[in-house]
């Protein structure tokens, strides 16, 4: 039976990967979605339960916010189905506001993300270019750098972070100082091709690109995609996951447990290999994973241990019977 359904999802996703050029070129489909559809609201650690909304034609929501033009920004952005109300992007928003260093904001575009996959990633274009008005926003009213932006997006996020970065290249000429991309979508943008870079995450899109890859080769990218990518228990399938969508979905949970406990993962080169898997570990350099990667770290690609201990640093975890029934996320 597994075959069969693995076979029947193959054949949808090549159908689609056939459709979307059609879909896209053609403009077949040419619904243009409101931009309004696109939500950004920004969290402080007074109240982790109310934000301010900042809209991207009016500077006054903006003035009239808990903006902090001291701190630096983190952006956190969903992917295909997912909204601001999924516990991971509320998890995430909250630890990074609990730590009371930085403004953040998250993108809400579940107006466009319940919607099919290809469509989906044809409204990928609307955010980025909304994302885009607010980082002009918070440059012309605030006088903000690009180099203290740090996007962070899991699957299609990833994607959009990418689009997000190439845009302010051009309209600024300075780059983003960090994406961070979570399982970066691999279906239309890795495969069936990579088209062109400006299409997918790579490291020109930001001054350092960081990627954690949880589910490569499946619904993530497997390519390097980043100055430093990290590939966690091979990079593919993660402990107690039995569905794809649970493997694609720990990328977010190991940044989660990192931001509380940003020494929690050690990252060995896979230059390195031969001796970790000698045991000779405690002889060899490693590096951290998540909140903490940096542009110290050497450039490459690196391998991370993970067992269950980091789900202690993580409320909203996906579970075993979870992947089984699809109900991804613990009450
Ligand atoms: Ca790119």
């Amino acid at each position: 039976m597994w075959l069969k359904i693995v076979t029947l999802v193959c054949i949808i996703s090549e159908i689609g990967s056939l459709l979307y050029p059609l879909v896209r070129d053609n403009q077949v489909y040419n619904y243009v979605p409101p931009e309004n559809d696109v939500e950004f609201n920004l969290y402080h650690r007074d109240d982790l339960e109310v934000s301010d909304r900042i809209y991207v034609e009016d500077g006054s929501s903006l003035n009239k916010s808990r903006f902090d033009a001291y701190l630096p920004t983190k952006i956190i952005i969903h992917g295909w189905t997912h909204g601001d109300n999924v516990p991971w992007m509320i998890e995430m928003r909250e630890a990074l506001a609990q730590s009371g260093t930085c403004n953040v904001f998250v993108v809400d575009w579940s107006n466009l993300s319940h919607v099919t996959y290809i469509e989906a990633r044809i409204h990928n274009t609307v955010v980025a270019k909304q994302l885009t008005k607010l980082l002009l926003l918070l440059a012309y009213h605030r006088g903000i750098s690009m180099s203290s932006i740090h996007l962070i997006g899991h699957s299609m996020g990833g994607q959009i972070s990418a689009n997000v970065g190439m845009r302010i290249k051009n309209q600024l000429g300075q780059k983003i100082g960090r994406i961070t991309g979570l399982d970066p979508a691999a279906p239309l943008y890795e495969w069936p091709h990579i088209e062109s870079l400006d299409e997918i995450l790579d490291p020109t899109d930001a001054s350092f690109v960081d990627v954690i890859h949880t589910n490569a080769r499946h619904l993530g990218m497997v390519t390097p995609a980043g100055h430093v990518d990290y590939y966690p228990n091979g990079g593919d399938r993660q402990e107690g996951c039995i569905f794809w969508i649970c493997d694609h979905i720990r990328a977010c949970e190991y940044f989660i447990a990192s931001i509380r406990k940003p020494d929690l993962f050690n990252a060995f080169s896979y230059k390195d290999l031969n001796e970790y898997a000698r045991g000779r570990e405690s002889q060899l350099e490693s590096y951290p994973m998540g909140i903490n990667a940096n542009p110290e770290i050497p450039f490459g690609i690196y391998y991370v241990k993970v067992d269950d201990t980091y789900k202690q640093y993580v409320e909203s975890k996906t579970t075993l019977s979870d992947s089984y029934g699809l109900n991804i996320y613990h009450e």
